[in-house]
């Protein structure tokens, strides 16, 4: 097998783990032997364990003395429940070790190659390095940024109106459309919506893709003056997921003791001058219970406040071939600008069709900055 076409098959295998591997990344690992044919191939377990190469180096088909490992992510360097990922590979016989990126988890960066080097094998470093960040730039943000990458889903007319002037919002985009967005859910740890949806629509939040309901995302309402019905769809779910309450620290005691009981946690942000939840406040502690990527699902205010204070990394925008008119609902809120720019703020950088909708993503332009 030819390295190149080595490493992109333990990227695919990384990609297929994206969204089931808890708060640990996806990674994948290919073996092949000293002529370099395939022995063994495996990415990281469900929840995030066992690690890539510990499945990979198990399940060798043949010997693997003198053989090359690729692997999407720097082999770990610290000991849990098991050897390192790094000596398992130095004790396996293996002699090359090709890996994409380094790992920025302070337990491992740069120690993972050195556990590799001390033992004798030759380690290259950067094949496909941006493709393999980019597949885990969830990790790579709550390790960095102690923030979870943070996602906006909008699904809009062509106008970006995302209900009419009633508040009727439920079937803008088709069914291909509503699917592939309920996939998001399963490929984001968390999603988030604003009170104002959560009384409009009742939503569940869950993925309801056949086979995939388990990889439902917990479920984060911004809803500062605590004002969610007890009977409303969310809780009325919690046996499949949990849900989360932002509020701000003088909301009701009595609901949050109700709420509380329902097995609903209550989180309480500090408020700014203007009496809004501090988001970012809310990001950190999403990052500290192990929150890769976040997936914002309206309404308009909450995407508005993310979007004022920068805190949008991707978009993914769902777009239906009808005009609502200037007296719908926006998909984003007042921005309070003063002073228009056109600078870039988010660069294009996938389309495609779903029947006869359109799906665009875009990046933040700062985001390559961080990693
Ligand atoms: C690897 N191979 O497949 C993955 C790695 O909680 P633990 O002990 O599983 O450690 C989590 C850390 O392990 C995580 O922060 C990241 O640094 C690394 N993930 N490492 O060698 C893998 N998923
Ligand atoms: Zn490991």
């Amino acid at each position: 097998m030819q390295m190149l076409a080595a490493m992109r098959s333990a990227l695919s295998l990384a990609q297929h783990g994206i969204g089931i591997c808890g708060h640990n990344p996806s990674v994948g690992c290919v073996i092949l032997n000293s002529d370099m044919q395939l022995v063994s191939s495996a990415r990281t377990g469900y929840n995030g364990r066992p690690h890539a190469e510990q499945i990979a180096l198990k399940n060798c088909s043949s010997t693997i003395n003198g053989g090359t490992a690729f692997v999407t992510l720097e082999p770990c360097a610290h000991n849990y429940k098991t050897t390192s990922c790094a000596s398992l590979i130095v004790n396996s016989g293996i002699k090359k070790v090709y890996i994409a990126c380094l790992d920025p988890d302070k337990r491992t960066s740069g120690k993972g190659i050195s556990i590799l080097k001390k033992g004798g094998l030759e380690v290259f470093l950067g094949m496909y390095e941006s493709t393999a960040k980019d597949l885990n730039r969830g990790f790579f943000s709550r390790i960095i940024r102690e923030r979870p990458q943070v996602a906006l889903k909008v699904a809009s007319s062509l106008d970006g109106k995302i209900a009419n002037p009633n508040g009727n919002s439920k079937w803008i985009t088709g069914e291909l459309a509503r699917r592939h967005g309920h996939m998001q859910r399963a490929t984001h740890d968390a999603v988030l919506v604003g009170i104002n949806t959560v009384l409009k629509d009742n939503p569940t939040l869950t993925c309801r893709i056949e086979g995939l309901e388990k990889q439902s995302p917990i479920r984060i309402i911004v809803d500062s003056a605590l004002s969610i019905p007890l009977a409303c769809n969310l809780i009325k779910t919690l046996d499949k997921t949990p849900v989360y309450i932002w509020t701000s620290k003088k909301s009701d005691e009595n609901k949050k003791d109700q709420l509380n009981k329902l097995g609903v946690n209550i989180i309480e942000l500090t408020q700014d001058k203007a009496q809004k939840l501090v988001l970012l406040e809310g990001l950190h502690i999403l990052a500290n219970i192990g929150i890769n990527n976040l997936l914002v699902e309206g309404g308009g205010k909450v995407a508005a406040s993310l979007l004022s204070k920068d805190l949008i990394d991707k978009l993914f925008l769902y777009r239906s071939g009808v005009f609502l008119g200037g007296d719908s609902i926006s998909s984003v809120s007042k921005l309070d600008i003063q002073k228009i720019s056109l600078e870039k703020k988010f660069l294009r950088f996938s389309s495609r069709e779903l029947e006869d909708d359109i799906f665009e993503e875009w990046k933040n332009v700062d985001l390559d900055k961080f990693f």
